[in-house]
């Protein structure tokens, strides 16, 4: 079965590093949003492309999800005694990734050849694809006015109340080559368990239309967010957050949808919306539950064909 997934940041590479497991490189095709990436320092930095890829080349760092693993901070640690920007934490490993892609778009290269360099440097074998290689930039609009997404995300901790996104470039970015014939050839597309707003809402305005079956995997449990801002952006703009709620979000889009044991009380109500559902232990806890979720999430789709 040819899978096309959607992926943000850490929840999208963990369910995408779990489908890795479980099929044939050749059947798996990775989307990832780039609405997050900004300059930094002078450097490209794409942070969900590079969790997608350091996740699935198993070097992401455990305890956060984005970044190295075994990383050291000499550099931002000097630039931080230097009095230099120091609140987007950039190890050392790390940041040889962003020089080195910055080095080689600077050289006329595209994010997508560029991402496939490193892929194959890194040993990754199903194709991860950047939604665009025109610059596409979530802006975030809060009650202190609007912010990019980075300046809102991590230098100032989710902290303004959201009121709205909008994805800056995303009318005129031409999905990046691949996209479109991954979503041809795929039998289904999934929707990791990212956020809806800022990480896969993005990929959509890039692709505009999918005629396969879409499954999504809820990232909200018990009405909280695993992991990011997801819940806190449901509540901040006047939504109870639930599963109920994503699969709402997707509503028009979706012929399944994966929500949590936690959640069965809500199966009801999604299954009203017209959306085939599972319920199943969604939490990604340790590495194995990764392929258990994905297998999990194979068989649904085959029981909806
Ligand atoms: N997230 C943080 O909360 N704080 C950081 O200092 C931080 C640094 C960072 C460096 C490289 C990278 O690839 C990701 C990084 N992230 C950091 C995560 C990231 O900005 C967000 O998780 C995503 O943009 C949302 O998916």
């Amino acid at each position: 079965m040819k899978i096309t997934a959607f992926a943000g940041g850490v929840g999208g590479a963990k369910f995408a590093h779990g489908l890795a497991q479980i099929l044939p490189p050749e059947d798996l095709t990775v989307i990832v949003n780039t609405g997050d990436d900004f300059e930094h320092l002078g450097l490209f930095i794409s942070p969900d492309l590079d969790t997608v890829c350091y996740t699935l080349a198993e070097l992401a760092n455990p305890e956060t999800g984005w970044g190295r693993m075994d990383e050291t901070w000499n550099t931002i640690s000097n630039i931080e005694k230097l009095g230099g920007p120091a609140w987007f934490r950039l190890g050392d490993k790390d940041f040889g990734t962003h020089i080195e892609r910055t080095r080689r778009l600077k050289e006329g290269k595209t994010l997508s050849q560029v991402t496939q360099e490193f892929c194959e440097a890194w040993g990754i074998k199903p194709k991860v694809l950047p939604m665009s290689n025109a610059p596409v930039r979530t802006m975030v609009n809060t009650d202190e006015g609007e912010l990019e997404f980075q300046e809102y995300f991590v230098h100032r901790h989710c902290e303004p109340v959201v009121k709205s996104f909008r994805f800056d470039g995303a009318e005129i970015a031409e999905a990046a080559p691949g996209v479109i014939e991954a979503l041809e050839a795929a039998d289904a597309v999934i929707f990791c368990p990212s956020n809806p707003w800022v990480s896969i809402d993005p990929i959509l305005k890039v692709v505009k239309t999918i005629t396969k079956p879409v499954v999504a995997i809820s990232p909200i449990i018990g009405g909280k967010t695993v992991k990011g801002p997801a819940a806190k952006m449901f509540r901040e703009l006047g939504i109870e957050p639930s599963a109920f709620a994503v699969a709402k979000h997707y509503r028009n889009i979706l012929s399944g949808f994966v929500l949590d044991n936690e959640d069965l009380n809500l199966e009801k109500s999604i299954s009203q919306l017209n959306i085939k559902t599972l319920a199943t232990d969604t939490l990604m806890k340790q590495p194995t539950d990764r392929a258990r979720l994905a297998n999990d999430v194979l068989h649904f789709i085959r029981s909806l064909q």
